[in-house]
């Protein structure tokens, strides 16, 4: 046996010889022969490819706020928020300003970039998004970046929340087109590619990703990262979410995903959308600490910061402090213009 390892995958011969190089012309059987790599061989290009781009131990550090909680009219199925599953979720209306205010300066404090606004809506309403518009001008106003996920916009509600200060928007493909119909019913991928396109319009930075472990195959791992990595432009950030199962939602009894598959999706997103943020969003209190390493050697340079999801849990700053501190990873410092 030779010393290097063999090229089985002739479709990686171009790519072996640029990891880093960022194309939105993926075809699907590259992005299925990255899945099947050797896991040292794909961890290699996904390191390559993180380095080309970024300091290799620096994280990005998003706070996120569920600013209206629960009574969502959308059957997502994994979501505690949707209004038809019986989750134990008390439903409360949209925050007041002040306290959204306060709960970013906490965040700012504790040690968090960016600030993620999340609502349980289908889509907001004209005075909603008003309502939130203020919310943006305060937190930006404090020199923190500013996201929101409010569900699907209307024409005129991205340049409406851009106006107010917004730096990303984050939407969810959530899983491949063709099992999504499995997952929801209420509304359509093209809906959510037609408000991706809105927001890419409106000169918002894109956020957005997917979620693994719910019932999906490889097959659409591979669908989802293709469509995101062939997009006219990669989104700039790209949440993985671990599922969360919570009880009462019909996803809740689905059988794991087997850890390493999601640190082999992890690494096929770094190398795909090389310069993009990929973060390790939801699921991620049920991960040991060496299973995070390996989404960090994996690529992942980004995640939520603070004991809270939207409604669900997520490891306590100390924990995550520490684990900082164990595997040597130091906070990415906000973008220069985050007060402008
Ligand atoms: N209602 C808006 C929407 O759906 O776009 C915004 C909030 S929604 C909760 C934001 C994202 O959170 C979803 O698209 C989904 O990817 C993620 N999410 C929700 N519940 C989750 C769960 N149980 N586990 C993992 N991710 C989840
Ligand atoms: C994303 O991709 N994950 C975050 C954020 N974007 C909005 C939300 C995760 C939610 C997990 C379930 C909950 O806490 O309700
Ligand atoms: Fe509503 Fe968003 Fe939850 Fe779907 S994911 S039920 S749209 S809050």
């Amino acid at each position: 046996m030779s010393a290097q390892s063999e090229d089985s995958s002739p479709v990686l011969d171009q790519y072996r010889l640029d990891p880093g190089a960022v194309r939105t012309d993926w075809t699907p059987a590259e992005v299925e022969a990255l899945f099947g790599l050797p896991l040292n061989d794909l961890i290699f290009f996904a390191q390559c490819a993180h380095r080309r781009h970024f300091d290799a131990n620096s994280v990005q550090v998003s706070t996120l706020l569920s600013i209206k909680t629960g009574g969502c009219p959308e059957d997502c199925a994994y979501c505690p928020q949707s209004i038809r599953y019986q989750t134990g979720l008390e439903r409360e209306e949209l925050m007041d300003l002040d306290e959204v205010v306060a709960a970013a300066k906490r965040a700012q404090a504790a040690g968090a970039t960016r600030f993620c606004m999340g609502a349980a809506y289908r889509g907001p309403k004209p005075a909603q998004v008003r309502a939130i518009a203020d919310m943006i001008r305060e937190v930006k106003a404090l020199g923190l970046e500013t996201c929101a996920t409010l569900g699907l916009l209307k024409e005129g509600q991205a340049e409406a929340l851009r106006d107010a200060g917004l730096d990303y928007y984050n939407h969810n493909l959530d899983t491949s087109e063709a099992f999504y119909p499995k997952i929801i019913q209420t509304r359509t991928y093209a809906d959510r590619l037609d408000t991706l396109e809105r927001v890419r319009k409106a000169g918002l930075k894109v956020c957005c990703g997917g979620i693994l472990g719910m019932g999906e195959s490889r097959a659409d791992r591979v669908a989802l990262l293709h469509t995101l990595a062939t997009l006219s432009a990669h989104p700039e950030s790209v949440p993985i979410n671990y599922l969360v199962q919570v009880e009462g939602t019909p996803l809740d009894g689905t059988a794991a995903l087997e850890p390493l598959e999601f640190v082999r999706s992890v690494a096929v997103a770094r190398i795909l959308m090389p310069a993009s943020h990929v973060r390790l969003s939801a699921g991620r209190e049920a991960f040991p600490d060496e299973l995070q390493a390996l989404c960090f050697l994996a690529g992942a340079n980004s995640l939520f910061y603070g004991d809270q999801l939207l409604t669900t849990g997520n490891p306590d700053t100390e924990q995550d402090d520490a684990l900082f501190q164990r595997l040597g990873l130091h906070a990415e410092p906000a973008l220069p213009d985050a007060a402008t």
